[in-house]
């Protein structure tokens, strides 16, 4: 079983479905479950961070895990910022829960021994560097910075929001082929399906778009219909 996330991207689409949102009238775990039973054959990974983590606690995040987890790649989203040997045990036991890879913050600088666990338990690490939001001015002040650290750290992967496609450019010209980038942005922030992929993106990060989508599965159907039509 390859756990990498660039493996489930070519079996499938270049989907990566953020849990954060359930439509107001269902449960959000039941809903998430039959969103994973309905689009899981057809997505890379599903993200997961603290909006699900309140909604559904641990024993809830671990059933989706458990169910689905080796059909889709889990990605944790808490973006970690905290010393290195508080987000290694993180890291530990985000494994142990089931995620196949993490999202960290950068800017503390010092992460090579929360780089040294992941590769021990063959969990992946991906680095934030530039973020989907506007007035986010310290990402474009340190922009070449993190990208350079993401570089040195030897992360797997690093996020770049798919609001800047200048930014997505630079970040592929910059790591070429050694780290996947993984773009936000796609669908509720405004940004079309294949933007990113366009410009350099390996995978689109969406989550409202398909979320609270009353037929999530033509909906992702749609958006990998998309992002096919700009296949580098
Ligand atoms: O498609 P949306 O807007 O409903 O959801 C976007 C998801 O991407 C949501 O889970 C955000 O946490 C995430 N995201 C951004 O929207 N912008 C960023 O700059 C970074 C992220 C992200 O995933 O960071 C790891």
């Amino acid at each position: 079983l390859n756990l990498d996330l660039r493996s489930f991207g070519r079996r499938r689409s270049r989907i990566i479905v953020a849990l954060d949102f359930h439509p107001p009238d269902k449960d959000p775990i039941k809903w998430w479950s039959h969103l994973l039973e309905e689009v899981g054959d057809l997505v890379a990974g599903v993200k997961i961070g603290l909006p699900a983590f309140f909604k559904v606690g641990v024993k809830g995040v671990s059933k989706l895990t458990q169910q689905f987890g080796g059909d889709v790649y889990f990605l944790a989203d808490f973006k970690l910022a905290d010393i290195p040997v508080v987000v290694s045990e993180e890291i530990r036991q985000l494994s142990a829960l089931g995620f196949n890879g993490s999202i960290v913050h950068l800017f503390p600088m010092g992460y090579e021994p929360v780089v040294e666990v992941a590769r021990e338990l063959e969990h992946q690490i991906f680095g934030v560097t530039y973020m989907s939001h506007r007035g986010c001015r310290l990402f474009e002040e340190s922009f070449q910075t993190l990208l350079d650290y993401a570089l040195a750290l030897g992360v797997d992967g690093v996020i770049v929001g798919a609001s800047r496609p200048d930014k997505i450019r630079e970040a592929r010209k910059k790591l070429g082929d050694t780290a996947l980038i993984l773009s936000p942005g796609i669908g509720a922030q405004g940004m079309s399906p294949g933007a990113a992929i366009r410009t350099g993106a390996d995978f689109e990060i969406v989550g409202r778009a398909i979320t609270l989508s009353p037929e999530p599965r033509q909906a992702v159907i749609k958006m990998a219909e998309a992002q096919r039509g700009v296949e580098r």
